[in-house]
């Protein structure tokens, strides 16, 4: 295969499993954002996520995380399937809280490792070369996704800190492979595309922004209502009485890149039942959490940030 063949190769072995857009980036010349992910370490930023620091090093040099890293291979997946509608408050017995977008359906990580691993399975296949090295990511690895995303052409990291695909927007996860050999890479997108717009950072209802693309996690409801729900610092943590039980989604609902949303083809990801809205005794969330991105914080975790995010009875927006 020539290396303009490889490359197609590649990105029809990634389509073909369903990803919805595949890039290329070079891992010999540097990771990219390294400078401002360390700053924001430093920063104290990322603090309540120890997971974060623990693994700063190998976030910041993908060379530590795979010596020997040629290509860095970025695929995107779009989960967009639609708004909340607002409940009709004759309807509810109780309150209820928002639930993030990303959490609608079924857990996305089970989705991505199951095709990253069969992508995997199919390089590894055609590769005579059986030194080869593959190595999957999405989510959990120490790899700084969304700039490699921007370095392998496919958009650009916004002031919200978000991923924006040139079509897809906002509505998407992000994971690929990392691979010991040089692919063609794409030319990396260097430019932000926000203009003068600042309806992220100004919108966001905890103030979580201390400057363009820079978000302090200390601050940001998902870190309380997702990630760290049952700690003692979520007790009044930024967040409490907004109305977001679960994740929140307020910086990408502003974001005039999401004119171009369009429905996942993914069924896995369509809204399942009583996991768009939660009321506080949890009534419709079902029993076996298993699957869903919910697990991550347990049931009680879940109850303990529906209960905060409806404080005060600002819940219902
Ligand atoms: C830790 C983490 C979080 C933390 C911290 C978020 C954060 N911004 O760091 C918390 C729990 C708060 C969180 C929240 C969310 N997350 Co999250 N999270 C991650 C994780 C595991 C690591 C992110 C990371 O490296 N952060 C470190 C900081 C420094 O990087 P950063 O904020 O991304 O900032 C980048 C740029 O802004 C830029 N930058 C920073 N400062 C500056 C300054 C200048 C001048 C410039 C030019 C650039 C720049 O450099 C950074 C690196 O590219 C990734 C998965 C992964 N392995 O990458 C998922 C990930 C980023 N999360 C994801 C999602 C979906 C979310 C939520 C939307 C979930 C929700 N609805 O509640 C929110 C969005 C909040 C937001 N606006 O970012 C997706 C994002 C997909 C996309 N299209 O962007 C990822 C990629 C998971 C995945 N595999 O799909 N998340
Ligand atoms: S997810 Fe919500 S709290 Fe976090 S930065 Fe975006 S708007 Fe702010
Ligand atoms: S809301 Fe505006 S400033 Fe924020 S990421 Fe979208 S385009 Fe950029």
């Amino acid at each position: 295969m020539t290396p303009t063949q490889e490359r197609k190769h590649l990105t029809d072995l990634a389509l073909n499993l369903d990803f919805d857009d595949v890039g290329f980036a070079s891992a010999t010349d540097g990771t990219p954002h390294s400078d401002h992910f360390l700053a924001a370490v430093e920063a104290g930023h990322l603090a309540p996520l120890d997971y974060m620091q623990d693994t700063a090093a190998a976030r910041a040099d993908i060379q530590a995380l795979m010596p020997g890293a040629k290509t860095v291979m970025v695929v995107v997946k779009n989960y967009f399937t639609g708004h909340h509608q607002h409940h009709s408050v004759s309807d509810l017995e109780e309150p209820n809280a928002k639930v993030s977008r990303y959490a609608w359906g079924r857990d996305y990580h089970q989705w991505m490792r199951k095709r990253l691993r069969k992508l995997r399975k199919s390089i590894l296949a055609y590769s005579e070369d059986t030194e080869r090295e593959v190595r999957i990511f999405s989510d959990t690895s120490p790899v700084l996704e969304r700039a490699w995303a921007q370095k392998a052409g496919l958009g650009f990291v916004g002031k919200s800190a978000m991923f924006i695909h040139r079509k897809m927007g906002t509505w998407t996860f992000l994971g690929g492979v990392v691979l010991s050999w040089d692919v063609v890479p794409d030319a990396p997108v260097v430019s932000q595309f926000c203009g003068t717009c600042t309806k992220c950072m100004d919108h966001c209802p905890t103030q979580a922004f201390v400057g363009p693309g820079q978000l302090d996690a200390r601050r940001c409801i998902t870190t309380w209502n997702v990630e760290r729900p049952l700690v003692a610092e979520a007790d009044h943590a930024p967040g409490e009485g907004s109305g977001w039980g679960f994740g929140c989604d307020v910086c990408q609902e502003v974001c005039p890149w999401n004119k171009f949303e369009t429905t996942t083809n993914e069924a896995r990801f369509q809204p399942q039942a009583g996991h768009v809205w939660l009321a506080e005794s949890l009534a419709d969330l079902p029993e076996d959490l298993s699957g869903t991105a919910f697990a991550r914080a347990k049931r009680v975790g879940v109850q303990r940030s529906v209960q905060r995010a409806l404080k005060r009875g600002k819940g219902q927006s």
